[in-house]
């Protein structure tokens, strides 16, 4: 058994590893799977939520490296969010990115997706080989200083799936990232996410919790945030989870 596997899934899960053939065998049963822990991510110890964090996934030099490329090659794009039927600008920039295959949803705006750039593909790939997991897609944002940010939220759409994995990449300025009950509101986790920091998300984490990134009055240097994602499920299970999709204020 694959050696990050929580004790708990070790019941469900007593094959050799994550090979395509489990891969395929939780596709079918509409579960994802456990989150990785191949670089003994510290999990974040949150009731019913799968969170881990690496705060220096990457070091301080090739956090810059990145920093700069992704600046410099993502066409960032204002968007406008639709609330109450009025157009506002969102409070930050953004660059809905991916496979073709990978238009998006949200705030009743729908995204077709840019190509990759070097920078971004290189950080998927990374990824990838680091987490055993292939996202197809990303939505990239930048935090041109500490008057943007995003406001509560889950990442719900329905083409994320009922359990997305959510692998959250921060460069630049550090920015204060909350997460709250959907059902009570309360606050259930702040943190700092640094240059070159890695938060997961999965399991129950969406459907139970919304998260936010406030604005900080203090912050004047930029940060890019890249949230990698997995989009296109079949049908059946679009389905179950509705169609409701948050607002990103
Ligand atoms: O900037 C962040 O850390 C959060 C971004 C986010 O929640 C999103 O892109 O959905
Ligand atoms: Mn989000």
């Amino acid at each position: 058994m694959a050696e990050w596997l929580d004790p708990k899934y070790a019941r469900v899960f007593t094959i050799g590893s994550t090979t395509s053939v489990s891969r395929r065998l939780l596709k079918t049963l509409a579960v994802s799977p456990p989150l990785p822990n191949p670089m003994q991510l510290n999990p974040l110890a949150i009731a019913g939520a799968e969170v881990r964090h690496a705060p220096a996934l990457y070091p301080i030099d090739a956090a810059d490296r990145s920093m700069r490329a992704l600046t410099r090659e993502i066409a960032w794009t204002q968007h406008h969010l639709n609330l109450f039927g009025r157009a506002v600008a969102a409070p930050r920039l953004s660059c809905w990115m991916g496979d073709p295959d990978t238009a998006y949803t949200y705030s009743r705006t729908r995204f077709v997706p840019q190509a990759w750039t070097p920078a971004v593909a290189e950080l998927r790939d990374d990824l990838r080989e680091r987490l055993g997991v292939r996202f197809n897609s990303v939505l990239a944002n930048l935090y041109r200083d500490g008057q943007d940010s995003m406001g509560w939220h889950s990442d719900d759409e329905p083409e994320l799936g009922p359990r997305p994995l959510i692998a959250s990449l921060s460069f630049g300025a550090g920015r204060t990232f909350r997460l709250r009950s959907r059902a009570t509101r309360e606050a259930a986790l702040s943190i700092e996410l640094t240059h070159g920091s890695l938060l997961l998300m999965g399991g129950d984490t969406q459907s139970l919790y919304q998260h936010a990134l406030p604005k900080r009055m203090r912050v004047t240097g930029a940060r890019i945030n890249l949230t990698f994602r997995t989009i296109g499920l079949p049908a059946a299970r679009v389905d179950r989870v509705g169609a409701a999709s948050a607002a990103m204020p």
